[in-house]
């Protein structure tokens, strides 16, 4: 696993399982072309994105307009941001270098990064720059002089990999001489937990789908989940079919549970019973109904003793035989503030019901964040109901499009990073890390030599002098945004690579503007888990400005160091791309499907594929259940491991051998809390992450001309806060305004301000500054979730709030900087 190679590999994985389900279907369907779904009109061009298949409209060279594919059920509504994305003032328009970087060289002056002066030069010299930075690190420093696990989301596309053709050049021009980064924001606890609990990453595997849970789930649990928000998104291109089944479900008028503190999209959607817990205390509500059901012989024995591990060991903790603490439902109510005898008959009715938990990442996306889906799992364990039509747990409902149906349909290959020509990176490691926990970023360029943990292993970490970033915006998606601030004073050399004048741009010594993805061709799967069809994603305008691919930057960079020739094979971008169709087209007489040639489906535009009977009855682990010596899991006792005994020998104080309640460095209601308001961090409705705040769709959901903040009316009272106020919101780590939104819709004591706000200090460049539009990663903990998984803490963050008063500063983030 290496940096978003997670994203990208398990991805891939998951789409190969999911075509193998598809040719177990017995007649062989073909792939087809549907004239009424690529009605391409005249100026129209048919293209793709994470937000889906859409059509553009092209007016003299001007993108003008946009309507979605026919065959999205559920378009977003942020496609109009996209086509301003392209043409706002937030676009990066030429090459620039700050200017005291240019002037003084590497190192010179960095307090002045994220000051905003900087100076427009032209391609060749900075092109030269950046190459000449690349060598005389990797000479000075050795081979962890440069880091290059940039992550993020860059756009889809199967060759305009940004961070793929970054590793490429690195790989193929300095002999792998750089540091890379391993998992993910997203699930980077979930990720490394699972695979000790089921023997799998669980988080981006298919889930039982959609058809069988409207059919089977009596009672669906949302547990920190909204899909209705965030399947709006796919990392390949999303096919929105969850929406289709959601409809479904909501016309049986089965039972739905939203467990969450905010009142989500999915709960109002649903119009489901929203259990209002407390931030962050999922574990000691999941221990609760497991002593209830436990107190009154409601488990499933058979199952625990024939599918699970360790559930023997966990009783005693359970029971409080081993600790003297009871995990009752009184006792848990006063930590998740969930009422004792709700928690009594949510148990039951999850027992005496087909109940599916599906739960999201915010509960893992904090402090021990571990712990909630192994008790997750643990709990429905209990319940006996994994491997049964619509019963059990699933981790990905609410991503991507989790759960919908599987096509049988081919896949494509996309360019790779050139690891494979590179040896070993023994070198590397003794040097220092050849790869860290992905958000470990900050706290390795401060702590050059430490020791750190990570799964089982102690490693040093590397000392790091530059940073190429592509593809991603750590100055809004790392927790604790002025830890990152203060680290990157540290650094000699930043380059960063986006199409639009990112909080990071502003950070960099050296800024190349990319073009979008809309200033090009590529090539992608439509739907993670349906793989429903094939896109050509096509170039809908000519690169503006002075924009280039992240292709031919690279092919450049190479160039200059003697590795063109291995970085682009001879081909150009329509050269990959019709590889990559053609290699996937090999696969076709093995699933019995027939495609089209190469030049007939880039003139169509896009291929559908058939969804086999079979795998609309796919359910996830019902081969285990009915043998589960026969159909093992991958851990090493094959079983569900309710107790690691590998855990267990790594000795971690802050991540036992069984699932715990375990406090967070901070809480409400915990021991020393010490300011009153939970921020909740939840992910933006409007926005992918900070994708897209640079455009006119900011104006549909700011306040005051800021990042809006969801307040409950009885705390805005108490505060003398009104509905859109400009407040403050701060703690010992950081200072962010906002827009007030006075609602009901979150619980008291938790404000909603959502990730992926740009940073706007005031002043720039200075620790701790207030950020004067809302990043709320001003506010959040930036330590790892525990030694075991070193995931992200995102979602951890207490802090105060008040009504600003005085001169209300002007934001400057969403226009480039002077120069
Ligand atoms: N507090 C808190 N923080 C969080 C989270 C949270 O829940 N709470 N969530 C976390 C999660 S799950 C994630 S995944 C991260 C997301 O963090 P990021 O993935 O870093 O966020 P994005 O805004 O999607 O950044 C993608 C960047 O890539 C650029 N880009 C797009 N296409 C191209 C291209 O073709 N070429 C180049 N060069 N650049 C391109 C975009 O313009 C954008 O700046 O945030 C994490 N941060
Ligand atoms: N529109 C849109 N969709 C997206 C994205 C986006 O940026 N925009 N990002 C995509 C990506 S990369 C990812 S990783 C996924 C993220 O998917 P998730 O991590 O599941 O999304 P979040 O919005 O962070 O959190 C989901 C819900 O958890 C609730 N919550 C927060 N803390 C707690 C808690 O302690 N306990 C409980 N029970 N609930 C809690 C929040 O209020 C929210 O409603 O979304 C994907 N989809
Ligand atoms: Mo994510």
């Amino acid at each position: 696993m290496s940096g978003t190679k997670t994203h990208g590999m398990t991805r891939r994985t998951l789409l190969q399982g999911a075509t193998a389900i598809g040719a177990l279907g017995a007649l062989a369907p073909a792939a087809w072309v549907n004239p009424a779904r690529a009605a391409v009109a005249d100026g129209e061009v048919l293209t793709g994105s994470h937000w889906g298949v859409f059509y553009a409209k092209v007016e003299g060279g001007k993108w003008v307009d946009v309507r979605p594919w026919e065959g999205d059920p559920h378009p977003s509504h942020q496609l109009p941001g996209i086509m301003d994305s392209v043409m706002s003032p937030s676009r990066i328009q030429y090459p620039m270098v700050r200017r005291a970087f240019l002037e003084g060289g590497a190192g010179a002056s960095p307090e002045t990064r994220g000051a905003g002066d900087f100076v427009r030069v032209s391609w060749d010299e900075a092109l030269e720059l950046v190459t000449n930075e690349l060598k005389r690190v990797s000479d000075t420093y050795g081979p962890t002089g440069i880091f290059g696990g940039s992550y993020g989301w860059k756009s889809s596309g199967k060759l305009h990999n940004c961070q793929s053709l970054m590793r490429r050049m690195l790989n193929l021009g300095l002999n792998g001489s750089f540091v890379n980064a391993s998992g993910d924001y997203s699930t980077g606890a979930s990720q490394i937990i699972m695979p000790h609990v089921m023997g799998t990453l669980e988080v981006y595997e298919q889930q039982t789908v959609w058809p069988v849970v409207v059919e089977s789930t009596d009672v669906l649990v949302f547990w920190g989940a909204d899909p209705v928000r965030t399947n709006q998104i796919g990392w390949t291109v999303a096919d929105h079919d969850g929406y289709t089944y959601m409809e479904e479900f909501k016309k049986t008028g089965k039972k739905v549970i939203c467990i969450d503190p905010w009142r989500s999209h999915t709960a109002k959607f649903f119009d489901a019973e929203w259990i209002p817990i407390r931030p962050h205390t999922d574990v000691a509500l999941m221990l609760g109904m497991a002593h209830a059901l436990y107190s009154e012989g409601l488990h499933d024995e058979e199952f625990l003793d024939e599918h699970t591990t360790g559930f023997d060991k966990f009783l005693p903790y359970l029971t409080g035989e081993s600790d003297g603490v009871p995990k009752t439902p009184e006792w848990a109510a006063e930590i998740c503030e969930v009422p004792a005898e709700k928690i009594v008959e949510l148990a039951k009715l999850f027992q005496s019901n087909r109940t599916m938990l599906s739960s999201g990442w915010s509960v893992q996306r904090q402090h021990h964040g571990e712990q909630t889906h192994w008790m997750l799992v643990t709990l429905a364990s209990m319940l006996g109901q994994i491997g049964l039509p619509g019963g059990g747990f699933g981790l990905s409902y609410h991503y991507a499009n989790g759960g919908a149906p599987s096509a049988n349909s081919i896949v494509l290959p996309g360019i790779s990073d050139g690891g494979a020509a590179v040896e070993g990176a023994a070198w590397l490691t003794e040097a220092g890390a050849a790869s860290i926990p992905v958000s470990r970023v900050v706290e390795m360029i401060m702590n050059p030599g430490t020791d750190f943990n990570f799964n089982g292993k102690t490693q040093k970490y590397p000392e790091v002098k530059m940073v190429y970033w592509v593809g991603g915006n750590p100055f809004a998606h790392h927790p604790g945004t002025p830890g990152m601030v203060e680290a990157w004073q540290k650094l000699e050399t930043v380059v960063v690579q986006d199409f639009q004048w990112t909080p990071t741009a502003r950070f960099a010594d050296i800024v190349l503007p990319a073009t979008s993805s809309y200033e090009r061709n590529d090539i992608e799967n439509v739907g993670d888990y349906s793989a429903r069809a094939i896109v050509a994603m096509k170039q809908v305008i000519e690169p503006m400005y002075e924009a280039r691919n992240d292709f031919d930057i690279f092919a450049d960079i190479s160039e200059k160091l003697g590795a063109r020739d291995k970085f682009t094979e001879g081909k150009d971008e329509m050269g990959w791309i019709r590889s990559f169709y053609e290699s996937a087209a090999e696969q076709a007489p093995g699933r019995g499907i027939e495609v089209p040639s190469f030049d007939d489906f880039w003139e169509k535009g896009i291929i559908e594929f058939e969804i086999p009977e079979s795998s609309k009855q796919f359910v996830r682990y019902a081969d285990f259940r009915e043998d589960p010596l026969l159909e093992p899991l991958g851990t090493p006792s094959g079983l569900i491991e309710i107790y690691s005994r590998n855990i267990e020998k790594m000795g971690y104080d802050d991540c036992g051998p069984h699932p715990m309640w375990m406090e967070p460095i901070e809480r409400l209601g915990g021991e020393g809390a010490k300011y009153p308001f939970h921020v909740d961090t939840a992910h933006p409705n409007s926005r992918l992450h900070s994708q897209l705040c640079g455009t006119s769709l900011r104006e549909t959901y700011a306040i005051a001309g800021r990042e809006p903040c969801l307040i409950n009316s009885q705390d805005a009272a108490a505060k003398g806060i009104s509905d859109g106020d400009i407040v403050r919101i701060f703690n010992d780590r950081g200072q962010m305004l906002a827009g007030a939104k006075v609602t009901d819709d979150i619980r008291p004591s938790v404000i909603v301000v959502n990730e992926g706000g740009w940073y706007d200090p005031a002043p720039g460049g200075e620790v701790g500054a207030l950020c004067v539009y809302g990043d709320v990663n001003t506010l959040t903990v930036g330590i790892g979730t525990s030694s075991l998984a070193q995931g992200n803490c995102g979602h951890t963050a207490l802090a105060d709030i008040e009504k600003f008063e005085g001169e209300v500063p002007a934001t400057t983030v969403f226009t480039a900087p002077a120069g």
